[in-house]
């Protein structure tokens, strides 16, 4: 196996033996070939549109949720990707038979085998397949970043709303990550090409959670715990929450979020149901020992799932994109109510959770709250209370050198204030950091695909105090990375101009030195340093 296309890939180079997130090399091999049949089905389908045809959305659905299966930590699955392969190749087929001309398609457009020959497939179709290093950086930057944003896609496809022009984006760019005659130039272009429709795809998300939930308001979320049974739900899909609050209404359980689900609590939908307890726990690395005190089932909606301890095992149920091998799997298609019965019945029979922590934590700082508050917070800024914002969105992981985003928050001068989003917030959301006039000074957007909100206050500002050019804020950016959401957050950012971001705690593996320079030259993309230089550096 060789994947590098997460942050804690083993020695900063590739997972060669297995993955450091569990990932085993016959699961590796299946989600390679997943990628080159979703690439190759892409190919049919761009082809498709150029001959002025149109492709349904039932192969949007079906390639983004590939793409998001084999996002990191989602999906460990090996057989429930085989049929995932399966099925790709039985819709390109049929695709391939109304193409006028298949003259020129790859030979992932034109492949087809049984399970069988999978593997061999597999084997001949990896990352390293292309050998020249940079085409094969920039191939990966963009494929990885199309994962994050067919993540997003697909969150807004289950509350029923499509952009058919970013599924387009998705497929043609796919299409030319197989294409030889591109040059590193022209990649480059399809990079920046990939932020501008991430904004699109996080903007179609945005509309789609408001539009089903309201607008995210400041909330105060309780960490403890009650004296019933639980159910804890984690992972990004909204919907999915919605119908198990639903069905669990009048039942005794209670149902607390962990992790990136944290931030439903902050959407007025989710108010009315008295038994939508609190949060539970930290950012998804520590799951299995908060999973083992949780005591009732788990339901895992998206990535990050961590391959479990058999301790606990019959309690955790996956949906959606994730899988676990033994653990059992509730589907659903988009506009469907799924069934949590057996869920509920099991929650019934637990003991209520541990005790792990007390207090509460506040969010809610969205888009429109933060306008509904832009009077106060410009008066701060123009007063000198707030110097200064820093924009520590992204994600959280488990290597030791993320406590350096701890550390630099608690040390940050009390006039700076953390606009964040994703579970990188769990390395300082619980943390006492004040408040400036009222202004607390971590304001938490919601989820990762909720740096979109942060891009659009900072737009905000810009027109607030007359500026041309976003990076004339008092605004700086140290985003900590660890899967693909964060990549296509990042290359969002970059569309929109947005200079100098920090990236840490270290830059991906896959930027080759020369794909490397071309992000530091143009868009001053730096590594982290230690944090008393790092401060010096943001605030002088
Ligand atoms: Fe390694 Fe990350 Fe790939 Fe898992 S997702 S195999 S940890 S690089
Ligand atoms: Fe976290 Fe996995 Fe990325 Fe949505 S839950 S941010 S790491």
């Amino acid at each position: 196996m060789f994947c590098y296309q997460c942050q804690e890939t083993a020695g900063g180079k590739g997972c060669t033996v297995c993955g450091v997130c569990g990932k085993k090399p016959d699961v590796a091999a299946m989600q390679d070939l997943l990628i080159s049949v979703t690439k190759g089905l892409s190919c049919v389908a761009d082809r498709l549109r150029r001959e002025g045809r149109r492709v349904g959305k039932e192969v949007n659905h079906l390639v983004t949720m590939n793409l998001f299966v084999t996002i990191t930590n989602a999906n460990f699955d090996r057989q429930a990707i085989i049929e995932r392969i399966r099925e790709t190749l039985d819709v390109k087929q049929k695709l391939l038979s109304q193409t006028e001309n298949v003259s020129g398609l790859p030979h992932a457009a034109l492949w087809n085998g049984d399970v069988g020959e999978f593997d061999a497939e597999a084997a001949a179709v990896g990352v390293l397949a292309t050998e020249d290093e940079d085409i094969r950086s920039l191939r990966e930057l963009i494929t990885y970043g199309l994962k994050g944003l067919a993540a997003y896609s697909k969150h807004a496809n289950a509350l029923l709303q499509d952009n058919e022009d970013v599924d387009a984006f998705i497929q043609r760019a796919l299409a030319k990550t197989l294409d030889d005659s591109l040059t590193v130039n022209d990649l480059v272009a399809l990079t920046l090409e990939t932020g501008k429709y991430g904004v699109d795809g996080m903007a179609l998300l945005d509309k789609a959670n408001t539009e089903a939930y309201g607008h995210p308001e400041i909330t105060t979320v309780d960490i403890g715990v009650r004296k019933n049974p639980g159910i804890l739900i984690s992972g990004h899909d909204l919907r999915d929450l919605e119908m198990l609050l639903e069905q669990t209404a009048g039942t005794g359980v209670d149902v607390y979020t962990h992790s990136e689900m944290l931030p439903a609590h902050y959407y007025p939908a989710f108010k009315k149901y008295p038994h939508f307890a609190g949060n539970y726990g930290n950012a998804w690395w520590k799951q299995k020992e908060e999973f083992e005190k949780f005591r009732g089932p788990v339901l895992m909606t998206t990535n990050c799932v961590v391959p479990p301890a058999d301790s606990y095992k019959d309690r955790l149920w996956t949906t959606g994109a994730t899988g676990v091998p033994g653990c059992r799997h509730i589907g659903g298609a988009y506009g469907e109510t799924k069934d949590f019965s057996a869920l509920i019945e099991q929650a019934k029979k637990c003991p209520p959770p541990e005790e792990i922590e007390t207090g509460r934590i506040v969010g809610g700082f969205a888009h429109e709250q933060v306008f509904a508050l832009a009077d106060k917070v410009v008066d701060a800024v123009r007063s000198g209370a707030i110097r200064k914002f820093v924009v520590m969105a992204g994600c959280d992981g488990r290597m030791k050198s993320r406590e350096y985003y701890t550390e630099f928050a608690k040390k940050l001068p009390k006039d700076v204030v953390i606009l964040t989003a994703g579970c990188a917030k769990y390395k300082y959301n619980k943390l006492d950091l004040g408040d400036i006039g009222g202004i607390p000074r971590v304001l938490d957007a919601g989820q990762c695909n909720d740096s979109y909100s942060l891009a659009l206050i900072a737009l905000k500002l810009k027109e607030i105090f007359g500026l041309n050019d976003v990076n004339d804020l008092p605004l700086a950016f140290n985003i900590a990375w660890y899967e693909q959401k964060a990549v296509i957050v990042l290359l969002a950012l970059l569309y929109l101009g947005v200079k100098n971001i920090h990236l840490g705690p270290t830059l991906p593996a896959f930027l080759s030195p020369n794909v490397a320079g071309v992000l530091v030259k143009n868009f001053g993309i730096a590594g982290i340093g230690t944090v008393d230089d790092d401060l010096k550096l943001f605030f002088g």
